[in-house]
């Protein structure tokens, strides 16, 4: 279509959108299309976020077609194309889980509603931040107009390890590793899943050849990949936080290759004994800006174990947020 790509982004000023806005703005998403983007904050982080701005005016790139920040989801959100919810509120000490729930419900509710009320009709929502799979679930269920598919929670950086990971362990080169898949939540319970995944051509599993490896080393070095990165840099991930996040929007909107599929936390509708409902991480092709689970792939007992695990985990996390009445 025509006229600048509208992208919304949350959180513009933190650690992520410090990475994120300038890979959006130099055509990570949209490439040669021209992008506006529509930057929320809360009101004390503004001027940080002005700063930002000044920094991608520096920047002068040439599809950056116009900027527009704020603190009011219903100004922010006008018309956008594509928001990217990463904003969120982190566990702070002494913050319990229900605590965090409630705190994320309140922002999730407000920005589905106003998603709801102002966004463009072919909007996609990305929930980066976490708790993200349910701050999706409480998104959708707030903006009963838009259809449920449109809204997604990123685990392309859980795929992304993991590809990277295998890619270690072989020698194989990341653009040899395909239909990768991340299963679940995103979380420690997630369940990276090799025996689906190929390197050029072969099958993944096979190719390690060594199920204790899979087992004890890579799927904990996966799902805890995030904590190790906060013990080594003193900070949580950002920059492959904001590379995934591209990567999923890029993908979601222009389609993923022949051959290949991708994970995205989408809602269920049952599939691979998925309860039906809840935002759950799925191997999925893209077309036309739309998805669809790949079906019909065997699930052995391991696997099985893993995916109701994390599952049963995101079926406890939309229970409570049933009880404080966010969904
Ligand atoms: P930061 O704390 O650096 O930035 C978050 C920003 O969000 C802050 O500037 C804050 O002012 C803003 N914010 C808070 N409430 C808001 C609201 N209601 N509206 C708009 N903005 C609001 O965190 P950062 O490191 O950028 O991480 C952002 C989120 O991504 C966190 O929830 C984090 O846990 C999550 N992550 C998700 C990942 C994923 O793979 N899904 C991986 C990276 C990251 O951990």
């Amino acid at each position: 279509s025509s006229g600048p790509l509208k992208v919304a982004v949350t959180g513009a000023a933190g650690q992520i959108g410090y990475s994120l806005l300038f890979r959006i703005a130099s055509g990570a998403i949209a490439g040669d299309r021209p992008v506006e983007l529509r930057l929320l904050e809360i009101e004390p982080a503004l001027k940080a976020l002005e700063g930002v701005v000044m920094e991608l005016d520096d920047c002068a790139f040439p599809n950056l077609a116009g900027i527009e920040i704020g603190s009011d989801p219903e100004k922010i959100f006008d018309g956008a194309n594509l928001a990217l919810l990463v904003g969120a509120r982190p566990r702070g000490p002494g913050m319990e889980r229900g605590d965090l729930l409630s705190a994320n419900g309140a922002i999730f509710t407000a920005q589905g509603q106003a998603l709801n009320k102002v966004a463009a009709d072919d909007v996609r929502i990305g929930v980066t931040g976490n708790p993200a799979n349910t701050n999706a679930l409480i998104a959708a269920s707030n903006a009963p107009d838009i259809p449920k598919e449109r809204f997604s929670a990123l685990t392309r950086l859980d795929h992304n390890r993991a590809i990277s990971q295998l890619a270690a362990k072989t020698g194989a080169k990341v653009t040899d590793i395909k239909k990768m898949t991340i299963w679940g939540n995103h979380s420690a319970t997630q369940y990276p899943d090799i025996f689906h995944a190929e390197i050029a051509g072969r099958n993944a599993a096979e190719v390690v050849g060594d199920q204790a490896w899979i087992a004890d080393t890579f799927i904990p070095t996966v799902a805890k990949r995030g904590a190790a990165i906060i013990d080594a840099r003193g900070a949580s991930s950002a920059a492959s936080a904001a590379s995934a996040t591209c990567d999923a929007a890029r993908d979601w909107l222009n389609g993923t290759p022949e051959g290949d599929w991708v994970s995205m936390a989408v809602v269920s509708d049952g599939s691979y004994g998925v309860q039906e409902g809840l935002v759950s991480s799925f191997p999925v092709t893209t077309r036309d800006g739309n998805w669809e689970i790949v079906q019909g792939l065997e699930i052995d007992e391991f696997s099985r174990g893993k995916i109701d695990a994390s599952v049963a985990e995101l079926a406890d996390e939309k229970n409570a947020v049933t009880e404080l009445g966010l969904i």
